[in-house]
């Protein structure tokens, strides 16, 4: 076995994937480190074992269960977990002392005698269940029984994640999901490696979570979904539940109300002629309520900030929300408010006030990066994220608002439109997505600019006006996260549909080092190109783009 180093201490990087037998040349996002080991075979046997070292607390037998439950249905195995020493052909999971692999690295060393697991805190186990998961073969994920054999060769791996934040973000009020849709979309993107859940859930077409004292913000403002399809809404119970599996994936749950433009939902639950009390107060937007927008229509809507209403009813929101959100974020919109409808000067004395009341009840702010022209820098102002998402050229104007961002000392989400946005269309006619940042492939997604994917040098700094405006570096970003509004999003295979196998090359940029002989896109189509019988055998929809050599 050769040295294996960390990314960032890798001088030059070791054997490349390309390069290796076996399952290797199926993972993705691809590790930092990885070696393959001549000559060794590990085989997952009828007599195979999941071995936890004592001490592992809960969570790391929730991963050996993970993992049982993955191994079981398409070997036909027992796979038992044990709390005993190690025999050959077992998968031990352990937690160590290492420094080194933070709260999410993982070393995994695959010989003819045994997977040995390690990691530093649970995540990490779950990471490297994910990684020994696409180097078993792809049948691993059939739910009936098959032959086999069930061959790793060997290798030893020691993975770290390039950026904390790795995120996915759907839109379940443009059309309402149930439950059930985002779990499944939450297992898919766990498998990657993906770590966040922005749940959008309020917008001018829908309003998803019941607030306690409000039933009109849900009985109302949850009826429809975009072209009178049907609406919904959770209940909070069913929020938590949602919070709760997605934890047990070490994924977590941003939620997102959208304010103060994308209101339409809520202003109506309070300015309808059935609504009691009304409120027209609330409104500033440029229609007269009743009006349901059920279009995809943008930049109308928007709640007065002169009005107490509209604090009272955001305070509720808010309150409730972040007491059932664990994570540390609440994500309070800030998008599209045209200064037709707000002047600049309102919707910074907007922002500003909702900052405070997201920080006062324990939050840490993220925003559309238009956020960034509120005072996020005034003395005494709590730390904050903007997350960008123009799809200008990042050189010049179209990087602005994280330039902001950047010089008021907060942090950074990339999500540029035309590289992340699951909800743009594959092809031209495709019947799914729209094409305002584009018409996306997996080359658009994996090329940020030119054949570069880094989002620490996407925007340089930028002199306007003789101001320098600071670039933006992996110093300012917290991470990278794939958007998906659902305009044209209906059903759970829709959305499949839009993340496969773009969603993957945005989880390897998040997860793997920018600079490794793999981190190209010709080694990422290459890899994925084995998951389309993975995904197939677990009935999960994806789109056969034409630039994937599908195995
Ligand atoms: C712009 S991107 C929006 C959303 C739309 C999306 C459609 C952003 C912050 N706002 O309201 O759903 O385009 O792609």
């Amino acid at each position: 076995v050769q040295s294996v180093v960390l990314a960032g201490q890798l001088a030059a990087p070791a054997a490349p994937a390309a390069a290796a037998p076996g399952g290797l040349t199926q993972v993705v996002p691809v590790p930092a480190n990885a070696v393959t080991v001549p000559g060794e075979t590990f085989t997952l046997t009828r007599s195979s074992r999941i071995v936890v070292a004592p001490g592992g607390g809960a969570e790391t037998s929730r991963v050996a269960d993970e993992l049982a439950a993955l191994l079981r249905p398409s070997t036909g195995y027992p796979v038992p977990i044990a709390a005993a020493a190690p025999r050959p052909g077992d998968i031990e999971l352990r937690l160590v002392t290492a420094a080194e692999l933070g709260d999410e690295g993982y070393r995994l060393d695959v010989t003819g005698a045994g997977v040995r697991l390690s990691a530093a805190r649970p995540a990490g186990l779950f990471y490297g269940v994910q990684t020994l998961r696409q180097l078993l073969p792809p049948w691993i994920e059939s739910r009936t029984v098959r032959p086999g054999p069930w061959t790793v060769a060997g290798v030893r791996i020691e993975d770290v994640p390039r950026y904390e934040y790795r995120g996915i973000m759907l839109d379940i009020a443009r059309h309402f999901q149930p439950p059930a849709v985002v779990k499944r979309y939450v297992d898919q993107a766990a498998a990657y490696k993906i770590n966040t859940l922005h749940l959008h859930v309020g917008d001018d077409q829908g309003f998803r979570i019941a607030i306690d004292g409000r039933p009109e913000l849900t009985e109302i403002g949850a009826q429809f979904s975009i072209n009178n399809d049907p609406g919904g809404y959770w209940t909070q119970a069913e929020y938590v539940d949602v919070v709760n599996y997605a934890a047990e994936r070490f994924m977590t749950v941003i939620p997102e109300v959208d304010t103060p433009g994308h209101t339409n939902a809520i202003i109506m639950s309070y300015a309808g002629p059935e609504a009691d009390p009304v409120l027209p107060d609330v409104n500033c937007s440029n229609r007269t309520p009743p009006v349901w927008n059920l279009t995809t229509a943008v930049g109308y809507s928007a709640l007065c900030p002169e009005s107490p209403n509209t604090w009272a009813i955001l305070t509720d929101i808010v309150a409730q929300l972040s007491a059932l959100t664990p994570g540390p974020y609440y994500h309070f919109g800030g998008d599209e408010v045209p200064a037709s409808i707000l002047s600049h000067d309102r919707f910074v004395d907007f922002v500003d006030r909702k900052a405070d009341l997201v920080t006062a009840h324990g939050k840490t702010s993220i925003g559309w990066a238009e956020i960034s022209q509120a005072n996020f820098d005034r003395p005494g102002a709590a730390p904050a994220v903007a997350q960008f998402w123009s799809n200008g050229n990042p050189a010049g104007a179209g990087g602005d608002s994280a330039r902001r961002a950047v010089q008021k000392g907060m942090k950074v989400v990339m999500s540029p439109a035309n590289h992340t946005y699951l909800d743009m269309r594959q092809w031209p006619t495709s019947p799914l997505g729209l094409a305002w940042a584009g018409v996306l492939d997996v080359s658009h997604f994996y090329h940020w600019s030119g054949t570069s994917s880094d989002p620490g040098s996407y925007i340089p700094a930028r002199t306007v006006g003789g101001e320098t405006l600071p670039a933006v570096t992996d110093a300012d970003i917290l991470g990278v996260e794939a958007p998906m509004w659902s305009e044209t999003l209906i059903t759970g295979a829709d959305i499949e549909f839009q993340a496969f196998p773009r969603l993957p090359a945005t989880a390897e940029i998040g997860w793997s080092p920018n600079v490794h002989p793999d981190r190209n896109l010709a080694s990422y189509v290459d890899r994925v190109a084995g998951h389309g019988l993975r995904w197939q055998l677990r009935g999960q929809n994806f789109y056969p783009s034409p630039q994937v050599p599908w195995q």
